[in-house]
């Protein structure tokens, strides 16, 4: 069977350790892949073994959750009008401790906070702003289902000196960076740079991040679609119909396809990524924009799924090309397996359908 995830974005040198057997760290993939581009200054990479470190922390926190006295609300409601859980809190208070330690990034912008968050750097370095949803799906941590983080990374623009948040908003083809941690049966971090897609696998023993999906491609078709169908009556009629022609019986397509709806978008996101699969969250009557936030949850995992080679769009136009007006601005969401998403889109548009 050929590899199904060849590593081409693994150096020679550190492929022909990797088939000798031996592991990658995070540490050591970073460096490598800084060495690959001369003009960097190394601020990137400290920027991204920042977040991997904050990384580690929540995933210790998330793995006390019940034991320790971190469980349940933290009697605040941020932003979204959500009460806030603990971890939530805790995750963001990780990432920002981690980003003003690391003193590469001079903004930041969470779904825990109103506001964007500046950070004072020195002005020599400190050019990047991190976008972030520290801790997605923390509806299900009372639950023990997995849950994650997601950000995505851009450069402040040059000859911009103050970090506003005007700085944050840029489209999405802007970001230098985006990633996820999930926080499942292991503990997965996974992200791009624009350069493919690589997973890292926690190995708690040693406390590294080790390279275990090298170069993921995501399938071009898949059976496995996403959705809360709990919503359909709310559903736009083109969508409705998709809904009931993947339950249809034929062989010829590998009809009736399969849902999985964990409830958590990271973990059906990194499911569907290594299986093949669609997942929505559409506008429907309740949410008329959708209900996943277009700057930390929608662009950095179109980043992602582009770079594996999948596609996504809010329905009707790439994710990654709309220009944002709020940092917390919602859109939908029709993410995974180029096929799945391009059919759903012939049932939404049947005009323009092929
Ligand atoms: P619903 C979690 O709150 C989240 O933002 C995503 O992680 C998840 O896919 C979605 O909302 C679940 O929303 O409305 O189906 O419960």
């Amino acid at each position: 069977m050929t590899d199904p995830h060849p590593r081409s974005t693994v150096p020679n040198a550190r492929r022909a350790s990797l088939d000798a057997g031996a592991v990658m760290t995070l540490e050591q993939f970073i460096i490598d892949q800084q060495h690959r581009f001369p003009h960097s200054t190394g601020s990137f990479s400290r920027l991204i073994r920042d977040i991997s470190v904050a990384a580690k922390i929540i995933n210790r926190d998330v793995r006390r959750a019940g034991l320790v006295d971190i469980f349940g609300d933290s009697g605040q409601i941020n932003v979204q009008g959500e009460v806030q859980k603990k971890l939530d809190a805790l995750a963001h208070a990780e990432m920002e401790r981690a980003l003003r330690r690391g003193g590469e990034c001079v903004l930041i912008g969470s779904e825990e906070h109103a506001e964007a968050i500046p950070l004072q750097t020195s002005s020599e370095s400190g050019r990047y702003i991190v976008l972030m949803d520290p801790l997605d799906g923390s509806s299900n941590i009372e639950v023990n289902v997995s849950i994650g983080t997601i950000f995505s990374v851009y450069r402040l623009p040059e000859g911009q000196a103050e970090a506003t948040l005007d700085a944050a908003l840029q489209p999405g083809t802007q970001q230098v960076a985006a990633g996820y941690v999930v926080y499942g049966s292991s503990t997965m971090l996974v992200y791009t740079t624009g350069d493919g897609v690589n997973g890292f696998t926690l190995d708690p023993s040693i406390g590294e991040f080790i390279l275990s999906h090298p170069n993921i491609r995501t399938p071009r078709q898949g059976r496995i679609y996403s959705v809360n169908v709990g919503n359909y009556r709310s559903f736009d009629a083109g969508l409705r119909a998709y809904l009931e022609w993947v339950q249809e019986e034929d062989p010829a397509t590998n009809r009736p396809f399969t849902l999985r709806y964990i409830g958590s978008f990271v973990s059906d996101f990194h499911r569907n990524l290594l299986k093949g699969g669609i997942y929505i969250y559409p506008a429907n009557t309740r949410d008329p924009e959708g209900k996943l936030r277009l700057m930390y949850e929608a662009n950095p995992m179109a980043f992602i799924v582009e770079q594996a080679g999948g596609r996504a769009t809010d329905g009707t136009r790439r994710i990654l090309s709309k220009r944002p007006e709020a940092l917390h601005q919602r859109t939908p969401v029709f993410i995974g397996s180029e096929e799945m998403v391009r059919r759903v889109e012939s049932f939404l548009h049947p005009s323009s359908a092929r």
